[in-house]
C-alpha cells in the first residue's frame, strides 16, 4: 500500500506501545493513541481491554463489551494492570508531565485540565505520553507544575514511564540516568529537527527510523478503525 501518512505512522507507533501488554486495561487519551490501542487489539494484543475513559469497555469498533464504572477504574489503577497514554501540555527530560497550569503556580497564565488521574497513574502503573505537536513549548527544560511524575522524583516501585510518541519521533527513558532519548524518528524527519523542536538535550545514540504500518494495519486503519480519516486532522499529512 502506498501514500502512508505521518498520522498512520503515529498510529502504528502507538499500537507498539502495547506490545506484550496481554490482559491489560488500555486507557488511551485522544484519537491517535486510541486508534493505536484498537489496532494493537486487532493485531498483536487480542487480550487488551479498551476503556472508553468513562464507564465501559469497548471492542475496537466501539461495541460495548463490558461495564467498568469509575470506582472499578481506581481498583485497576491501584492493581497496576493498566497502561494509560496521556496527553501533555509540557513534558520534561525525566518524563514529568504538566496538564494543570502554565506559568507561576501562584498566578498561572493558563489554567488547564488540572491534575486528573496523572499523579496516581504514574506512581501505580505504566504510562506513556502522546504529543501531537512536538515543539520546544511542549518538550520543556522543566515543567511548570508536575502532574504526572517523572524519573527524577521518588516515585516508588511501580513507576514506569514507558515512551513518548510525538508527531516527529518515538522517545523513551532507557538511559542510565533516565534522561529522555530518541528511539526512532518518523520517516521524513531528521534527528536535528527533533533536537531543534526540543528545549533540552536529547540522548540520540543508535536512532532508527520508526517502522511503517504493515499492509494489514493500513487496511484496518483505513477501512475499519478510522474510515473518515479523522487522524489527518490531528496529524496533518
Ligand atoms: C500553553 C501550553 C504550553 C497550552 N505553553 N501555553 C495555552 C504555553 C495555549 C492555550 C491554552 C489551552 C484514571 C485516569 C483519569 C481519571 C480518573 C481515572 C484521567 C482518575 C478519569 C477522569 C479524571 C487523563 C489525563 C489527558 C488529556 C491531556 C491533552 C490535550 C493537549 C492540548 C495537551 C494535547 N505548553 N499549552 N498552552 N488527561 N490533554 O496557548 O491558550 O493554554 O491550550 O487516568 O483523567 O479526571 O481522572 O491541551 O491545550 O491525558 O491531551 O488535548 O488543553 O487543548 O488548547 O493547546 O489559546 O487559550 O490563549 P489543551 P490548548 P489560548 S487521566
Amino acid at each position: 500500500m502506498s501514500d502512508i501518512t505521518r498520522a498512520e505512522v503515529c498510529v502504528a507507533a502507538c499500537a507498539d506501545l502495547f506490545l506484550g501488554a496481554g490482559e491489560t486495561l488500555a486507557s488511551p487519551m485522544g484519537l491517535i493513541p486510541s486508534l493505536g490501542a484498537r489496532l494493537a487489539r486487532l493485531t498483536t494484543e487480542p487480550d487488551l481491554l479498551l476503556s472508553d475513559g468513562e464507564a465501559f469497555l469497548l471492542t475496537p469498533e466501539s461495541t460495548v463489551e463490558g461495564w467498568l464504572p469509575y470506582r472499578k477504574v481506581f481498583d485497576v489503577v491501584a492493581h497496576g494492570r493498566r497502561h494509560v497514554v496521556m496527553g501533555a501540555n509540557q513534558v520534561d527530560r525525566f518524563g514529568n508531565q504538566n496538564i494543570s497550569a502554565i506559568g507561576d503556580h501562584a498566578k498561572p497564565t493558563r489554567q488547564l485540565l488540572g491534575f486528573r488521574g496523572a499523579p496516581g497513574n504514574t506512581v501505580n502503573h505504566r504510562t506513556s505520553y502522546w504529543v501531537p505537536k512536538h515543539s520546544p513549548r511542549v518538550l520543556v527544560e522543566a515543567v511548570d507544575v508536575v502532574s504526572g511524575v517523572g524519573y527524577d522524583k521518588a516515585a516508588g516501585p511501580f513507576h514506569d514511564v514507558h515512551r513518548v510518541v510525538t508527531n516527529l519521533a518515538v522517545l523513551d527513558f532507557a538511559t542510565p540516568g533516565h534522561s529522555m532519548r530518541i528511539v526512532s524518528v518518523h520517516p521524513g524527519v531528521s534527528v536535528d529537527e527533533v533536537r531543534e523542536q526540543t528545549s533540552f538535550d536529547l540522548v540520540a545514540e543508535d536512532v532508527t527510523e520508526t517502522r511503517l504500518p504493515t499492509d494489514e494495519e493500513l487496511q484496518l486503519i483505513r477501512t475499519r478503525l478510522d474510515p473518515g480519516a479523522k487522524r489527518d486532522k490531528e496529524v496533518p499529512a
